[in-house]
């Protein structure tokens, strides 16, 4: 059983490409070409003073069903797909012991890395996001991502043992994490008018990645892409900010908003399965990471999807009076899509629509 799990989810992989922190540590005052983004310089972006920020929920208040608070998030579920989450409970302890390891992580030397790297044919491990082809342009970061929950998806040989503490930190980090997420499901399942255990149950021993991102200071930051815009192929995704450096940007009405991180908050983004199962009722955002000239920065997306026994397509409570947007296929046909399109805007969504 756990074998057959391990292959179920070990497809895909990733073209090796450079290490990104070990070119930025060249102090090279041009980038290599592959970094280059030319369509950058056509991007519209919110001015600083006129940035709507987005939402702000508090769990204290959903929890105890407060009507507000489950409208608020319903709106941003619906008109942002994005917004902040404080009163969520999760312990401060873990949270900034977490960031701690993380940091100490990528502080390694290479070599000391580079024991955790990808494989050919799996995304976990230290390296890059997904590169198929030798002609796609580069993102300047490197991460670290790992299968977490359910357990027995684990490849421990790239859980780093160093920091001493990492494994265990990041097992405790997780639990709350997905705390968190049953905690937002359930608001979520209220509000679009289903059992909330029907939501539940399908991410009950549901999935859970952790990728922790290591964008290092750019020589040529304005002309750069920390990572490629994209949106989130899993359910629900919490992403921390590990120091205090912003380059979290989202997609609204065709302009890019920064993100101003609220300290101790997590920043939550529906993912493209959510948007799936509510039949386009909640809705995926395109975000992408902008990298810095002088400083580096970290971050932390927890990424929550449903179990393995789960197909993907909008829950049938949803879709008795309406058509389908989308398709129904199962877990492992969504994971193929998945790992063979490079991050690439929403193209994926598309690819799971009915063309009517
Ligand atoms: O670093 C960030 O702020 C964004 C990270 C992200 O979008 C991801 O890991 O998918």
């Amino acid at each position: 059983m756990e074998w057959s799990m391990v292959a179920r989810i070990e497809v895909g992989g990733s073209i090796p490409v450079p290490n990104v922190q070990h070119l930025a540590s060249m102090n090279l005052t041009a980038i290599p070409d592959r970094y280059l983004r030319p369509e950058l310089e056509a991007d519209d972006i919110f001015p600083d003073n006129e940035s709507p920020q987005i939402p702000v929920i508090d769990m204290c208040k959903l929890e105890a069903d407060h009507d507000d608070e489950l409208a608020k998030l319903d709106y941003a579920c619906k008109e942002w797909g994005f917004f902040q989450l404080i009163g969520h409970g999760a312990s401060a302890e873990v949270i900034e012991k977490m960031k701690s390891d993380v940091i100490e992580f990528f502080s390694l030397a290479l070599e000391e890395k580079q024991v955790y790297a990808q494989g050919p044919k799996s995304i976990q491990g230290y390296g890059q996001a997904l590169v198929v082809s030798d002609e796609q342009k580069l993102d300047w970061s490197d991460m670290l991502f790992l299968h977490v929950q359910p357990s027995p998806v684990r490849n421990m040989r790239f859980w780093p043992t160093c920091p001493a503490s990492f494994r265990e930190t990041l097992e405790k980090y997780s639990s709350e994490l997905q705390r968190v997420s049953s905690g937002l499901l359930r608001g979520m399942a209220k509000n679009l008018g289903i059992e909330p255990q029907k939501l539940l149950s399908t991410f009950e021993d549901g999935r859970q990645g952790i990728r922790m991102n290591y964008y290092p200071p750019c020589a040529q930051a304005e002309k750069a892409m920390g990572l490629t815009p994209h949106s989130d192929a899993v359910g629900l995704t919490l992403l921390l900010q590990v120091n205090d450096v912003e380059g979290l940007q989202i997609r609204r009405n065709g302009k890019w908003l920064a993100v101003k991180p609220i300290a101790g908050a997590f920043i939550v983004n529906i993912g493209d399965i959510i948007e799936i199962m509510s039949n386009g009722v909640y809705k995926s955002i395109e975000h992408r990471a902008v990298v810095n000239e002088e400083k580096e920065r970290m971050s932390i997306a927890a990424f929550h999807g449903p179990n393995m026994e789960t197909n993907i397509g909008p829950i049938p409570d949803l879709v008795k009076d309406e058509n389908p947007i989308y398709k129904t296929i199962t877990l492992d046909e969504y994971f193929k899509l998945v790992v063979t399109n490079k991050l690439d805007g929403k193209s994926l969504l598309g690819r799971m629509k009915f063309q009517f």
